[in-house]
């Protein structure tokens, strides 16, 4: 007969977690150790429930749409994005950074709330006490983490050393992983926080002057000035009043924003160059100069650019149909499409267009922005817009377009 590991190593297990740990000397509780050092009454189970429930929904909003965007930067093979509706990565993206806005004032409220709890006496009862507050500080420093990087990524502030994407998003799986271990083991005080009765008001004289419904109310008066005063950055009737937005959804050339500039990208003398071709590469080979495109059929489309950093501005495109360009060199209309730029190097030199993106008749290579030719900064002589994607995603001065390696 072959056992395997019963109940025999569980219960070991838990034995050995639950063994109660040695009680440290009682000459150490002095200062925040003190029985009773913390004395507001506003903090409460119920108080600390609440805003970790509106803490966890802020951060699965962000943490979701967060996914959205990286699937649609960086597709596995069974994940496929609309190119409709149109504003729908708007909208997610926008959710993406107003909820993590929005867990600035909540993570302050929160840790203010249960901060007493570091000084616990004893610092740990066993030693799955002492393993499951060590899973907190793992949650709280990658909240953190997250909420500082994004901040500063939205803030076009690229301070850190490391590369903002890949560690926001790893970060973003231990978060949640330490997030959904904290629910689990809290579970039962969250639902008992949660299921109480709110008690009567502490005297504001003894709570040091503030009710909880003024706590709570600044917490979340908080939320609502952070968002107006970075929603502008998106919805343009707000921008005048988006003290904290980075970016006015109306300033720059042709009345948009610029990204990355042409001398950024060090491509002022390939896009100026009176040789420039536009090389789609099929069945048949098109090699076409901007006099070629402008005589192909030109369409006018009003899209948005939403850059991931938050903010999104809609403006008019005229130029010529991908689809059209694509027909015409004889490419297979269910292939992914690569389209590169004149620029040398750089993260975003290339951009890949899957079936549903270069089918659809939004989707242009532009040659006219808002009434006028391209400026250079925004990807003369020719760039892509389409519907529904990221501004990452939305190649300037196209160089070539060919079926994806
Ligand atoms: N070749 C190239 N295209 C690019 C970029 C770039 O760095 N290189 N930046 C992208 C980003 S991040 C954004 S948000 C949009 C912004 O377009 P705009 O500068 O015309 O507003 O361009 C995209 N196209
Ligand atoms: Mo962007």
């Amino acid at each position: 007969m072959v056992r395997g590991p019963g109940p025999g190593v569980t219960a070991r297990l838990s034995a050995l977690l639950h063994r109660p740990l040695p009680a440290p000397p009682p000459w150490l509780r002095r200062g925040p150790f003190a029985a009773g050092a913390f004395g507001s009454r506003l903090r409460s189970e119920r108080l600390s429930a609440w805003l970790g429930l509106w803490l966890g929904v802020a951060f699965g909003v962000c943490f979701v749409t967060g996914l959205i965007s990286h699937g649609i930067q960086d597709p596995p093979s069974w994940f496929s994005w609309p190119s409709r509706p149109v504003h729908l990565y708007q909208v997610t993206q926008g959710l993406h950074v107003a909820t993590g806005y929005a867990c600035i004032p909540l993570l302050l409220a929160k840790f203010w709330a249960i901060y007493p709890k570091l000084f616990t006496w004893p610092p740990a009862r066993d030693l799955g006490h002492a393993v499951s507050r060590a899973a907190l500080l793992v949650l709280v420093a990658s909240a953190l983490l997250q909420v500082v990087t994004g901040v500063m990524n939205t803030a076009r502030w690229y301070a850190f050393g490391f590369f903002f994407t890949v560690v926001h998003y790893w970060t973003a799986w231990i978060a949640i992983g330490a997030l959904l271990i904290h629910v689990g083991a809290q579970l039962a005080v969250i639902r008992r926080g949660l299921a109480r009765p709110a008690p009567p008001e502490p005297d504001p004289v003894t709570a040091g002057g503030l009710t909880r419904r003024g706590f709570l109310g600044t917490v979340g008066a908080a939320i609502g000035v952070i968002t107006v005063a970075t929603l502008g950055q998106t919805v343009a009737p707000l921008a005048p009043i988006s003290l904290l937005a980075p970016r006015r959804p109306d300033v720059g050339p042709q009345g948009l924003p610029v990204n990355r500039s042409a001398v950024g990208a060090g491509v002022v003398d390939a896009a100026r160059d009176p040789d420039y071709r536009l090389v789609v590469v099929g069945p048949r080979r098109l090699e076409m100069s901007l006099a070629d495109l402008a005589d192909l059929t030109a369409h006018t489309v009003d899209l948005p650019i939403t850059c991931v950093e938050g903010w999104s501005a809609m403006a008019t495109w005229s130029g010529v149909r991908v689809r059209d360009l694509l027909d015409a060199a004889g490419i297979d209309p269910d292939a992914d499409v690569q389209v590169t730029s004149l620029q040398p190097d750089g993260l975003y030199r290339r951009s890949t267009l899957a079936p549903p993106q270069h089918r659809d008749p939004l989707t242009l290579l532009a040659l006219g922005l808002n009434g006028a030719t391209l400026d250079l900064d925004h990807g003369y002589p020719c760039r892509l817009i389409a519907p529904n994607r990221p501004g990452v995603l939305q190649t300037k001065w196209v160089a070539r377009i060919e079926v994806s390696r």
